[in-house]
């Protein structure tokens, strides 16, 4: 099976299998990011979303044109730090930049630390269990939201825009990148159905895709991509674009001031 389509069928010896809702649940308790989750994590957000790797690597690409030497990167909703360490590759020539990860799940954070301190030994990082909602900024260069801000109720997404945006120096940019829903029924309809396909082509049963979707439902709540764009704009970005799509799921480029 290709990786390059991000269908994993094939399982990973070394990488734990996500199984959370392979057994019948009596009652299915809203989704959250614990020990059980962050311990399977890699491989469940490998199987559910499509283009999670190519988004990865991108973002990488991307930041070595925002991130200035001396620079900071935000990496909000980090889960285990994989998007900063994508980031981190692309900006080895780069010796001074300051990395911060936030999350608000102790299990994520925790892992992400060692993870982090592992991977990238001579890196300066810092990894803080916090409400992004309720973070004291400081100036930056380059902020990720990668799939983070659809589970923030929908009317806190653009207070916590225009903080970020408040933080962001002049050229700096904001990566968002999330699960999406479509305003025309048809295109809704298909894409949500091929992404269910996509998860059993990646070994999710019914049952599983049917129980973590109870599980999702109050939780993470998807925009339009027109209302992404329009946020952005509204905030005050002088450019937002998205540049990414696979199924369901988008990326988006937004830059402060000239770009
Ligand atoms: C990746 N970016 O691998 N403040 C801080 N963290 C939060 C908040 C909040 N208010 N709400 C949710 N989170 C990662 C993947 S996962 C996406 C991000 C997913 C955290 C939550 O604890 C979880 O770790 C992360 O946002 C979302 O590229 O699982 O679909």
């Amino acid at each position: 099976m290709s990786h390059s389509t991000d269908l994993n069928t094939a399982s990973s010896p070394s990488i734990p299998r996500d199984a959370i809702f392979a057994t019948p649940l009596d009652k299915l308790a809203s989704f959250s990011f614990d020990e059980q989750v962050a311990s399977v994590f890699p491989d469940m957000i490998k199987r559910s979303i499509p283009g999670y790797s190519h988004i990865l690597g991108m973002t990488g690409v991307i930041a070595k044109r925002y991130v200035p030497e001396g620079g900071r990167i935000y990496d909000l909703g980090a889960s285990l730090g994989a998007t900063t360490l994508s980031v981190a590759q692309q900006l080895e020539h780069l010796e001074k930049v300051e990395f911060v990860t936030v999350d608000t799940s102790a299990a994520m954070t925790e892992r992400c630390a060692g993870i982090l301190a592992k991977n990238l030994p001579k890196r300066s990082i810092t990894s803080l269990c916090s409400d992004i909602r309720h973070l004291d900024y400081q100036p930056c260069d380059l902020i990720l939201l990668n799939f983070t801000l659809q589970f923030l109720p929908p009317n806190d997404r653009q207070p916590l825009l225009e903080k970020l945006y408040q933080a962001l120096r002049p050229g700096g940019a904001l990566i968002i990148s999330e699960k999406i829903h479509f305003q025309d029924p048809r295109q809704a309809q298909l894409l949500y159905e091929l992404h269910h396909d996509f998860k059993r082509a990646n070994g999710y049963s019914d049952m599983e895709i049917s129980q973590k979707r109870t599980a999702l439902e109050d939780v993470m709540l998807t925009d339009t991509p027109e209302q992404h764009l329009q946020r952005l704009l509204t905030t005050g970005f002088s450019f937002a674009s998205q540049w990414f799509q696979y199924l369901n799921f988008a990326s988006f480029l937004a830059i402060k001031g000239d770009c």
